[in-house]
């Protein structure tokens, strides 16, 4: 039998057409400025910077580098900045890449790592501001242009943009476009499916910033739980290594295994006052009853003052991260921000008067509505979409309660709501041991947004990268039922795997089987 093969795959250029092709194109689309274009041999050195994101590389294959303005509001002028990386060898998809904090950068790392290496049209956009991710000034006072652009409108028309980009240059239509990140970017991917389904075909976020009038006032909440420092419920850093150490002696032998991860927290009665100072205690190795009360707040749901439910707390096992979080002597600015330019339009604004009127007035203002909290996603189910999520049990700024509530509520919603089977369109793992989107204790390699630039997954197939899963899952329906993620030794691939374990979909959890403790062939999801 002899197939012909299609035409368009006959006329791909050789490698001096692409970089002629790179460095004539002009595209023509409406509200999209070139503002420059470089080619990039394959192997080349990229060397490219952000507020965001670092890359330093020699390892991309050939790709066409696009920097783009883009015309977010045309009656203002108000513009956003964007990049969509164009490889030679194109897999014929797009992807593109999220945000963090309140960050106003490209996310270099992810478009060149995730992206244009593994074959993907690749974007990305500064959101139409250039900052930090801990720096919300861009937000007040009232400047609603670019609330909106960072809430939603410079990542969807970056889309649409990159979408008809990679048209005009290759000729053909991409077949799908994906989406991956992780914080702000999985609020920034909950939109998108919620508000603009078409955007995406399969989704990967990771703990997403999405409910962010409940997420911000729990933070703050969280910092005054223990401040200030040094008073009688002040829980200084030597402390949490012991606290720590306690709930492993609790509950890390629960999967049964005793490796210093607790995969299940939510099975996990954690009791620090196991650990009460006693009159002849040494206080560096236990925990005076005042400190008792700041680990109760830490770690139970934050409730307003009228006792309604605002936000879940931290769970057993983040200890050696929490002091870095939000168990801190000042309130991450990220949240101070959030009040100060965004719903009271203060720059004085106090923190201690943090009170249930301020969180009910970012509920009803809901800036730039980036409050994305909803749990209608038919509209996305309905046309195929698929998404995955992901968390890490040990996240220190977001809890992976907020994940696995929005994973319910979307859950509940669809079957209340429409014939839709979620379970063929949704699916959350669980990681143990990984803080917020990346590094910790556990495993937590695995192909997903902000981890590549440590080290890559064990392998770039299904089985290890969860983007690879996603594909598999959305392309050929088969279903995706774990993931292995990879613990190199000191978070380096060059120094050899530490052990793998498989990621499993909740409310499934891994579970040792007997075997090698350090393979994921020694553990089944269940
Ligand atoms: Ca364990």
């Amino acid at each position: 039998m002899f197939f012909l093969l299609p035409v368009l795959l006959l006329s791909v250029p050789g490698a001096l057409a692409w970089k002629d092709q790179c460095t004539t194109f002009a595209p023509v689309i409406a509200n999209v400025h070139l503002l420059n274009v470089t080619y990039y041999e394959a192997n080349a050195f990229v060397n490219l910077s952000s507020p965001l994101q670092t890359i330093t590389t020699s390892s991309l294959p050939a790709f066409c580098r696009l920097q783009l303005n883009i015309t977010t509001n045309p009656a203002t002028g108000k513009a956003a900045y964007s990049e969509v990386w164009l490889p030679d060898g194109w897999n014929s998809r797009t992807l593109g890449f999220g945000n963090g904090g309140w960050s106003g950068g490209v996310p270099y790392a992810d478009i060149a790592l995730a992206g244009a290496q593994q074959g993907y049209v690749a974007f990305g956009t500064n959101t139409g501001h250039n900052g930090i991710s801990r720096d919300g000034s861009f937000g007040g006072p009232r400047n609603d242009d670019a609330i909106i652009d960072f809430a939603y409108r410079a990542l969807h028309l970056t889309t649409v943009a990159a979408k008809s980009l990679a048209s005009q240059y290759y000729g053909y239509n991409h077949t799908k476009s994906y989406y991956m990140a992780c914080s702000t970017g999985g609020r920034q991917g909950i939109k998108a499916m919620s508000s603009f389904p078409e955007d995406y075909d399969g989704v990967v976020i990771g703990s997403p910033a999405n409910a962010m009038a409940r997420l911000q006032p729990w933070t703050i909440h969280q910092s005054l739980n223990v401040q200030p420092v040094n008073s009688s419920r002040w829980i200084p850093a030597a402390l949490w290594p012991v606290i720590h150490k306690e709930a492993l002696r609790q509950c890390d032998s629960l999967d049964g295994v005793t490796d210093g991860i607790i995969s299940n927290p939510e099975v996990c009665d954690f009791r620090p006052q196991l650990i009460t100072c006693r009159k002849e205690s040494n206080t560096s190795e236990c925990l005076t009853v005042d400190q008792l009360e700041s680990l109760r707040k830490l770690y139970s749901n934050y409730l307003d003052g009228d006792q309604n439910w605002i936000f879940s707390g931290y769970v057993p096992g983040g200890e050696l991260g929490y002091p870095t979080g939000l168990a801190t002597a000042e309130p991450y600015q990220i949240s101070t921000d959030y009040y100060k330019y965004f719903v009271l339009n203060d720059t004085t604004w106090d923190y201690h008067t943090l009170n249930a009127s301020a969180i009910k007035l970012g509920m009803d203002i809901n800036p730039g509505q980036m409050d994305t909290n909803t749990p209608d996603l038919t509209a996305f189910f309905a046309r195929g979409g698929k998404v995955i999520q992901y968390v890490g049990w040990n996240d220190q700024l977001i809890s992976p309660g907020n994940s696995i509530k929005w994973y319910k509520d979307v859950y509940a919603y669809t079957l209340a709501n429409s014939a839709i089977n979620p379970d063929e369109h949704f699916k959350l793992f669980t990681v143990p041991g990984m803080r917020h989107c990346f590094t910790g204790e556990g495993a937590w390699i695995f192909g997903a947004a902000s981890q590549r630039n440590t080290a890559p997954p064990l392998e770039n197939n299904s089985k290890y990268d969860i983007q690879a899963a996603m594909v598999e899952w959305l392309e050929t329906n088969r279903t995706v039922d774990h993931i292995v993620a990879t613990k190199y030794r000191n978070d380096s691939a060059s120094s050899g795997v530490s052990f793998t374990r498989k990621l499993c979909p909740y409310p499934q959890q891994a579970v040792y089987q007997g075997g090698d403790q350090n393979s994921e062939a020694s553990f089944v999801c269940k």
